[in-house]
């Protein structure tokens, strides 16, 4: 089997091998550095993800061997964000960064390369990720004018500790992928040759497991981390499963039929 195109974009490619899809930023001479367009693109390509029930799980992952993303493209930096075709200067790297994290299917980031920057932070709010020994991890904002005071930075401190996080953005050092290992920042290091492979050898474990299971287990801790957004999550993935029951339909049924509702017949579990 092989990657089979989805839809054609201009700034990344948007693929699927049975039900893994793979979002590729593809701007390689820039190294994946995103504009408002990239941007844009990958937030229909991920919710397309998301609607296409025979989707499973999504790679988010950067053209060719020497990055993963290199964050927001300076050159197209303008007054108060990153300009687009339509002169709008806008930071809807955040809007994506959010949409990773909510979209109820696990995302697994594959990095091979430089991960820099806003694409650091795209890395960070994967679910998981797997690296390339080639990988290489940086935040630079502090450098070029420049912060992701958001999940870049109170996210970061969660995963790697708050100590290593000042230390990430004070000093906007390169770490290698082991150092991100050792760091919790991470979740394996493979040669770079079988980045791919591995990626995919873990998207098909997670798929034989329980789709319900993974979205509750990935809401419950966006509820623990996200404050009241998070929980909305989880929130909405229980009324969900309560709108699949008879007690949840039987309170539709009833205003529909313009009687009382009978939940006594429903049982009340311990
Ligand atoms: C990524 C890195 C470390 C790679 O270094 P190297 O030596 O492998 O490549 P080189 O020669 O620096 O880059 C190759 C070409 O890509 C362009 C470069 O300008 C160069 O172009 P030419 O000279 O060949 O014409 N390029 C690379 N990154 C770019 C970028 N982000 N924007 C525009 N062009 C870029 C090295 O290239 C590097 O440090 N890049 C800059 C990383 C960076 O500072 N990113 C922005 C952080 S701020 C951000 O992303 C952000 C935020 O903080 C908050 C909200 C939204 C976004």
């Amino acid at each position: 089997s092989e990657w089979k195109n989805i839809k054609d974009y201009s700034e990344i490619i948007f693929e699927r091998m049975g039900k893994i899809a793979k979002i590729t930023i593809n701007r390689p001479e820039k190294r994946n550095a995103f504009t408002p367009v990239t941007v844009q693109e990958m937030i229909e390509a991920f919710n397309i993800c998301r609607d296409d029930a025979t989707i499973g799980a999504i790679i988010l992952t950067g053209q060719g061997d020497l990055a993963f993303c290199s964050g927001g493209d300076q050159s197209v930096r303008g007054n108060g964000g990153y300009v687009g075709p339509d002169h709008i200067a806008r930071l809807n790297v955040l809007d994506l960064q959010h949409l990773i994290r909510i979209i109820p299917k696990p995302v697994i980031a594959m990095v091979r390369g430089w991960s820099v920057g806003g694409g650091n932070i795209l890395q960070l709010v994967c679910d998981l990720t797997i690296a390339a020994d080639n990988a290489q991890f940086m935040q630079t904002g502090p450098k070029v004018g420049s912060f992701d005071a958001g999940y870049g930075s109170a996210y970061l401190a969660r995963v790697i500790g708050h100590k290593r996080a000042k230390e990430v953005w004070f000093l906007c050092k390169p770490y290698t992928a082991d150092e991100a290992f050792q760091m919790g920042w991470i979740n394996k290091v493979v040669p770079l040759a079988d980045v791919e492979k591995e990626t995919i050898e873990w998207c098909n474990e997670i798929l034989k497991k329980s789709p319900t299971a993974i979205r509750f287990i990935k809401a419950a801790m966006n509820a623990d981390t996200d404050g009241v957004a998070g929980l909305q999550q989880l929130a909405g993935d229980s009324t969900m499963l309560y709108y699949t029951t008879d007690e949840g339909k039987e309170g539709r049924d009833a205003f529909l039929e313009k009687r009382d509702p009978d939940f006594d017949k429903y049982p009340k579990f311990p």
